[in-house]
């Protein structure tokens, strides 16, 4: 292979940070099977509920009022507060111009009502082809929470595997409200209760192999808060030692702990009421520890707790950092998280993970991460060949694979 002359680093990376099909590890979408879980289109793409907080920023309407709306009066209200009555800079509004233009539609008359009717030329099924091919993605992670009766039924009914679409076994009421978990696995006919004694523990555990067999999950996952501790005196500790790491060693998936997460701040704003604290790494370096052989994919999601996240990961093997999570999703961000990565981890990490709650998302947010992540890597490269190293396309395709895809197939032992 050819050596790359510094003059043409710049075009190579950027053409093969675009080809390089992507693994996203985390979304909120759903394969067509699920019926109407999937989310798709531009009204759906304008009451995502990021924009829900902004534009509760600009307009005076009242909480009960905004919620009264349709979706389709929601997506109006809001085209006109952050789009018509002001600009739309910032990274959710901004990315739904992004998606609207990767398929090909012209928002130059900013006219709502012409945009929707550009909609009616797909069907749900030759949309998501159309995303997928223009995000140029391999296939996303949905999030499958079997305590969620409308997605349950799916499972237990039965889907057809649709490659584009992988499984991903959600299990927070398990970690964050014990009480609920084990009624609702009650009613599931699984009896367990809160204390956690053996019997429950056995059950919890036949719960958690019942649904890996149906669903075939990449990993289980939970969404904490920046309160998390382990090992705690509490039954959280019994939970992770005596029934979910077990499985996740004996099935050979790993855990994903995504920290930080404090649930409703303003619960007037709903889904969109969720913040942001710092959390510290003690809890995983713990449990890093006492799990060796369990693999850990982590993402935190206040600012300050990146750093100490790759210091831990360069301590522990079976710790896996990845995504700009939520509220780090944004360019300016992703640029410093994906640099200091890389200048303490190498490429052994997960760099991002879309998040998409509706399929659109994934033609904007890949664009945009992809746009900073090639910038980044010329001038890493950079650096390298000013040292007299040789870069080739070979080097920056493997470099980028394992980025994109190959760092999670690996270690969630499916390559
Ligand atoms: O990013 C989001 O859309 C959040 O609302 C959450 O879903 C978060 O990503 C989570 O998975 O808990
Ligand atoms: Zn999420």
């Amino acid at each position: 292979m050819p050596i790359i002359s510094p003059t043409q680093l710049r075009a190579v990376v950027t053409e093969i940070v675009a080809r390089t099909p992507i693994v996203d590890i985390h979304t909120h979408l759903y394969a067509p099977a699920f019926g109407d879980l999937l989310l798709w289109g531009v009204d759906e793409l304008l009451t995502y509920h990021y924009l829900v907080a902004e534009v509760m920023r600009r307009s005076p309407i009242g909480y009960d009022e905004f919620w009264a709306l349709s979706t389709r009066e929601k997506a109006n209200h809001i085209w006109e507060h952050l789009y018509r009555q002001s600009s739309p800079i910032s990274e959710a509004a901004r990315g739904v111009l992004t998606a609207l233009q990767a398929v090909g539609i012209d928002v130059s008359s900013a006219d709502l009502e012409e945009i929707r009717q550009q909609f009616n030329r797909w069907t749900v099924e030759k949309y998501v082809d159309l995303v997928f091919r223009k995000a140029n993605m391999e296939y996303a992670v949905m999030t499958n929470d079997p305590f969620d009766p409308r997605e349950r039924a799916v499972w237990e009914q039965g889907i057809p595997a649709d490659p584009r679409f992988r499984a991903a076994l959600r299990i927070d009421p398990l970690l964050t409200d014990l009480p609920r978990a084990c009624s609702m696995l009650s009613e599931l006919g699984y009896s367990v209760s809160p204390r956690l004694d053996d019997v429950a523990c056995a059950q919890v555990r036949r719960f958690l192999r019942v649904w890996i067999d149906r669903m075939d999950p990449l990993y289980m996952a939970v969404s904490l808060p920046p309160t998390f501790r382990f090992p705690t005196d509490d039954p959280v500790r019994r939970m992770l030692d005596s029934c979910i790491l077990p499985v996740a060693l004996d099935r050979e998936i790993p855990l994903a702990l995504m920290i930080g997460v404090k649930r409703q701040a303003n619960p007037h704003l709903q889904l969109a009421g969720d913040s942001v604290g710092k959390a510290g790494t003690q809890a995983i370096e713990n449990l890093c520890t006492a799990y060796p052989d369990n693999h850990f994919l982590v993402t935190m999601l206040s600012r300050e707790d990146q750093h100490q996240l790759c210091v831990t990961a360069r301590k522990f093997r079976n710790l896996m950092p990845f995504g700009c999570w939520w509220f780090l999703n944004v360019p300016s961000l992703v640029r410093e998280i994906t640099m200091e990565r890389l200048e303490l981890l190498g490429l052994r990490f997960i760099p991002q993970h879309s998040d998409a709650r509706i399929l659109d998302q994934l033609l904007y947010k890949w664009a945009h991460s992809r746009k900073v992540i090639a910038e980044i890597l010329v001038e890493k490269y950079t650096d390298l060949q000013r040292t007299g190293w040789p870069i080739t396309e070979e080097t920056v395709t493997r470099d980028v694979r394992d980025l994109f895809r190959d760092n999670f197939l690996r270690f969630a032992a499916r390559l």
